[in-house]
């Protein structure tokens, strides 16, 4: 542990309510984490310490973005190096060279024919990017009534406007009332593929649904449809085998634009590089973040195919003029780009791809090996990535998760606790026996939760 005092580091913070009042955490229950803080005050490698000097064992990387491991040195130090060179270079109108050796390592990485490196700050930042890309892509081309956007049920995009709009968790839509218009696929969690391991076999054909859409709009007003090759968010819901191919041709069929939001598939967590390699699909663009900085500092990218970027690029416009308006202040930071490149080096030089898909059977046998445990009505996994579907209890939604997941908390284990999924992502770096300790406090967890 970095740390080295055995004494409370948050003790004064933690003594008094009025110094957490100012701070409005997201995507968080505010009035309950306040009564009960839990404070985190240093990690390293699959380990959290908490401000009470406990170690507890993250097994959801953090938010699905520390897979190789947290506090890695080679990061560190990389960052540092930078901040001492290079602190900020304007993004719009100039670059520094560590943007382009990362835009180059991007395109190497994601399969071939996924070409052009757009750099913005998160994962939400990228959704509301390839949306914005897809639907201006169709004006370059002359079509600009092909506009309408196609998300998913269940689906999650982040919590900017576009990726709002075409998130598919409602929860998470209702508070804002109209966004941007959208319209979405039916979710794959089919009752008949419980407790599959790995992809379901039933549900291909649900991908048809993007036909009866075609049929709805007509073809020639859908921009682009928006998916994560598994979902994250929603619990672990993995594609059924054969629905992504056929979401492809129907796409290929309707000449509609295709976005892979690999904001948690990419960079290992799904056994490849990317969610499109593991499952043999090619997007027309891919959303990322998380991984790629292995979540040392926010940093996210739209990867985009050539026939996209060139269409921007045939142009009659005066080539100082604009072709894409869209960026970020922060859009390839030269802080970010050194974590990149840093996290990219351990990525491959420790093969991380290898290894999970190496712990990933293991996995996938602990985690159902919680199958009979009381509440648990599913298990899905893919990958390093699993999650439990826990039965609400009466006029409780989500209470029992967030229960578990405390307890969790409290026996020295971090899962997350959403809706009515609890979820792990343990590191890509983590041992087999720590898969199997971390289930055995799941499951004590569940099995006392009324
Ligand atoms: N797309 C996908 C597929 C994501 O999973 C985002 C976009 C947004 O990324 P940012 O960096 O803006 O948060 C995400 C993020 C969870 C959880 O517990 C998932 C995410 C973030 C926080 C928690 O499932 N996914
Ligand atoms: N709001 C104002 C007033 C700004 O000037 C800017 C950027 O210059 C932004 C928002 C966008 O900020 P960012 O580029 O960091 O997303």
């Amino acid at each position: 542990m970095p740390q080295t005092q055995e004494q409370p580091v948050f003790s004064a913070v933690v003594a008094g309510r009025d110094d957490l009042e100012a701070y409005w955490l997201p995507f968080s229950g505010n009035r309950q984490f306040k009564t009960n803080p839990r404070l985190i005050v240093a990690a390293e490698g699959c380990y959290y310490r908490d401000s009470d000097g406990r170690r507890v064992f993250d097994a959801m990387s953090g938010l699905w973005c520390c897979g190789f491991g947290h506090s890695r040195s080679e990061i560190a130090e990389a960052v540092n190096r930078q901040l001492r060179e290079l602190d900020y270079s304007p993004a719009f109108q100039f670059g520094h060279p560590q943007v382009f050796e990362l835009a180059n390592r991007v395109k190497e990485m994601t399969p071939a024919g996924l070409d052009y490196v757009f750099f913005t700050n998160s994962g939400s930042e990228s959704a509301d990017t390839a949306l914005k890309m897809a639907k201006a892509y169709w004006r370059t081309k002359g079509q600009p009534e092909k506009s309408r956007l196609i998300g998913r049920v269940k689906g999650y995009h982040g919590a900017n406007f576009g990726g709002t709009s075409v998130g598919g968790i409602e929860p998470n839509r209702v508070p804002y009332g109209e966004l941007t218009p959208a319209d979405h696929l039916p979710h794959t969690l089919l009752p008949e593929n419980a407790f599959s391991r790995g992809m379901p076999e039933q549900g291909a054909e649900l991908a048809d649904a993007l036909e009866e859409l075609v049929s709805k709009h007509n073809a020639s007003r859908i921009a682009a449809v928006i998916v994560e090759p598994f979902c994250g968010s929603a619990g672990v819901i993995v594609p059924p085998k054969g629905y992504l191919q056929r979401l492809r041709a129907i796409c290929d069929k309707h000449d509609i634009l295709l976005i892979f939001d690999e904001v948690i598939t990419g960079f290992g967590r799904a056994g490849g590089a990317f969610g499109a390699d593991v499952f043999g699909v090619l997007p027309d663009l891919m959303c990322l973040a998380k991984g790629l900085t292995n979540g040392s500092v926010p940093m996210g990218a739209v990867v985009a195919s050539a026939n996209i970027y060139q269409a921007f690029m045939d142009t009659d416009a005066p080539e100082y003029m604009v072709e894409f308006p869209h960026g970020y202040t922060y859009s390839g930071h030269p802080v970010a780009c050194a974590a990149g490149l840093a996290a990219m080096e351990i990525f491959e030089r420790e093969k991380l791809a290898d290894r999970v898909r190496e712990l990933a059977p293991h996995f996938e046998d602990a985690l159902h090996g919680l199958r009979g445990v009381r509440h648990i009505t599913d298990i899905r996994n893919f990958g390093l990535a699993g999650a439990l579907q826990i039965d609400p209890a009466p006029g409780e939604p989500a209470r029992r998760p967030f229960e578990i997941a405390l307890a969790c908390w409290e026996k020295g284990l971090y899962v997350r606790w959403a809706g009515d999924t609890v979820a792990m992502a343990p590191p890509f770096i983590c041992e087999k026996h720590q898969i199997d300790e971390a289930c055995n406090i799941l499951s004590d967890c569940i099995a006392k939760v009324a």
